[in-house]
């Protein structure tokens, strides 16, 4: 209970910021993106993970408004790489349920990238299963004006939810991350081999970008690059680092 009161005034004071985790074009281990991440600095007990706070948030009401600031952190800081000289890059957000299902959601991310000057297609906002599911028609409504504006759609953690996959029958989902549960076991593990290989596939028959998650051997990314999967994210190429960190990364490479 104080932690939460604490959390109401953890964006006044500051004590926000955001990590930024790159993803990787498999076949040539180019860093295309990056996925926003939140951390909490707490003045006395040190990090506290998202996983402890966001559900927290979103209890207290509180989620939406951390969204975004996330979002506005997140352009910021991809003005700020672009003046360093960093290759543009996609700019990964995660999104809860609570926001995207406001019916002014797409407004606020186009007034967002009009004042930051950013062109849609950098952003790429990752929303679950579960969100896709509490939205109903709302939902595909906000989808189609996202893809009208240029602004990706990615669902996180896919095949964990608890939810069906008629969503993509709509035709508006751009990218699909792969959770991390079923890439651990690979490339030994024939259960998970199977569900990865069956996702892949349906990726490439519905025009998905797959991006694989947690991603932490070369044997894993060695099966993953030869089933298909285009993109990955993992120890293995990075873990979350500060944004000073991505340009030493990408700044000297020009
Ligand atoms: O960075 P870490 O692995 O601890 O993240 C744990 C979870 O918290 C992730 O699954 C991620 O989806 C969620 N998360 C991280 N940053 C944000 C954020 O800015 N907004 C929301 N809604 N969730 C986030
Ligand atoms: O739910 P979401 O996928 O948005 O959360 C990403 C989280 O997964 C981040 O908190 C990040 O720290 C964590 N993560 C990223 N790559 C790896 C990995 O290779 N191994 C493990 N164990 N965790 C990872
Ligand atoms: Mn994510
Ligand atoms: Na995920």
């Amino acid at each position: 209970i104080a932690l939460a009161s604490e959390l109401r005034t953890a964006l006044s004071e500051n004590e926000f910021h955001l990590v930024f985790q790159p993803t990787v074009e498999m076949r040539s281990g180019r860093i295309v993106a990056v996925e926003a991440l939140l951390r909490w600095r707490h003045p006395r007990r040190g990090e506290i993970p998202p996983g402890e706070f966001i559900p927290m948030a979103e209890k207290l009401g509180l989620i939406r408004r951390i969204d975004q600031w996330v979002l506005q952190a997140a352009c910021t800081q991809m003005y700020l790489w672009d003046r360093a000289g960093v290759p543009p890059l996609r700019m990964a957000v995660n999104v809860s349920a609570h926001w995207f299902g406001q019916a002014n959601f797409v407004d606020d991310i186009r007034a967002l990238l009009e004042s930051r000057r950013l062109a849609p297609e950098r952003l790429m906002l990752e929303i679950t299963e579960g969100a896709i599911l509490r939205l109903g028609e709302e939902m595909e409504r906000t989808l189609y004006t996202l893809n009208a504006l240029g602004v990706g759609v990615a669902i996180d953690d896919f095949g964990t939810g608890y939810s069906s996959m008629s969503y993509l029958k709509l035709r508006a989902i751009a990218y699909l991350k792969i959770d991390r549960s079923f890439v651990t076991g690979l490339p030994e593990d024939s259960s998970d081999g199977a569900i990865v290989e069956a996702m892949l596939t349906l990726c490439r028959n519905l025009d998905i970008t797959p991006i694989a998650e947690g991603i932490e051997t070369e044997e894993q990314h060695r099966f993953l690059l030869r089933a298909g999967c285009t993109e990955g994210q993992g120890f293995l190429y990075s873990r979350p680092v500060e944004p000073e960190a991505i340009v030493q990364m990408l700044g000297a490479e020009r």
